[in-house]
């Protein structure tokens, strides 16, 4: 094999909710694509991040975490999460060093049993949060459900383990050719990331069900003449309630995301960012088709 030739591969994570997928996602490219939150179910649809070296291209892809669904979207969330195993060259199975088999890995467990990834490698997260002796026993208790290949244990949180899953990684993708350029990190648009990190912010100071009964969307996003650009970004809740609760009192709450948002953005795009944030009552949001294809989910999921 000729070691100058480029090499190209979809590596997609996935996980019960909350393991840290997007926080692995987020280290192995180096910048924060995805949103991540203490909550469950923050990552909502299958998002791209590409991580180039020397001649090798990795392209993962973070999927949203799997649970038991009981509403429409949690249905389609889940099924872009399945979707992405039949795409990919190698498929990162991340559990939790804590709590390791639950009600939700033995879904996806009972799963793999049915669907075989091509090459599927078991990640032990948040090794941070346990003693190292333990590692060995627990291990022992995933192999009792899962097939893997390989075995990493890692924090995604403090960089523990990613270099060596990284070199891993780049050793064994297909020979291709890439299928972006050379310093390209995500196909994701900035309109997209600056709505997630709204929602995150959110998740982060909102409590019991809305976080779940909200979405943010940008609405308009203008580049002014003097180099700056406008991002004017809506909000949708279920109930007046919510959208109350939401703004919090004198718009505080509202405010607080807005700034918090608007500093992570200029740092981001390296430009001035001015951030105009609407709430609005809409009962459906969660109900209609073009929601869904904005996140590129089936609508018609069963
Ligand atoms: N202690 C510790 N916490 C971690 C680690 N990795 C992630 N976390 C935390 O776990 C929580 C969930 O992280 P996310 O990256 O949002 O998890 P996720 O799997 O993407 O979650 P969903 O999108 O909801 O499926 C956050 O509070 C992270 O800070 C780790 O290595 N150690
Ligand atoms: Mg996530």
């Amino acid at each position: 094999m000729d070691s100058n030739q480029d090499k190209c591969g979809f590596v997609n994570i996935i996980g019960a909710t909350n393991v840290g997928k997007s926080t692995l996602l987020n280290k192995l490219v180096g910048q924060k694509i995805s949103i991540m939150s203490r909550k469950v179910q923050t990552t909502r649809n299958s998002l791209k991040g590409i991580l180039t070296i020397g001649n090798s291209q990795i392209i993962f892809i973070d999927t949203p975490g799997i649970f038991k669904p009981n509403r429409k979207l949690d249905k389609a969330m889940i099924n872009s999460a399945w979707k992405s195993i039949e795409h990919s060259d190698i498929t990162l199975l991340i559990l939790e060093a804590v709590n390791t088999i639950n009600k939700n890995t033995i879904i996806i467990s009972n799963y793999l049993k049915k669907k075989k990834p091509s090459n599927l490698i078991c990640i032990i997260n948040k090794i941070d949060k346990v003693n190292h002796s333990s590692l060995l026993k627990i291990t022992s208790v995933v192999k009792e459900h899962f097939n893997c290949n390989e075995y990493f244990y890692l924090s995604a949180l403090k960089g523990n383990g990613v270099l060596e899953l990284k070199n891993y990684l780049v050793n064994n993708i297909p020979i291709g050719p890439w299928h972006y350029s050379k310093d390209q990190i995500t196909d994701i648009p900035y309109r997209f990331i600056a709505s997630e990190l709204v929602r995150e912010k959110l998740m982060d100071r909102l409590h019991q069900e809305i976080p779940y009964g909200l979405t943010v969307e940008t609405e308009d996003w203008n580049e002014l003449d003097d180099g700056s650009v406008r991002i004017d970004i809506l909000i949708f809740v279920h109930k007046l309630g919510q959208k109350k609760i939401l703004i919090g009192t004198n718009g505080y709450n509202l405010k607080a995301v807005g700034s918090i948002v608007r500093k992570e953005l200029e740092l981001m795009m390296d430009k001035r960012v001015h951030i105009f944030l609407y709430v609005k009552v809409n009962r459906n949001w969660d109900n209609s088709p073009e929601y869904y294809k904005y996140l590129g989910l089936d609508f018609n999921v069963q």
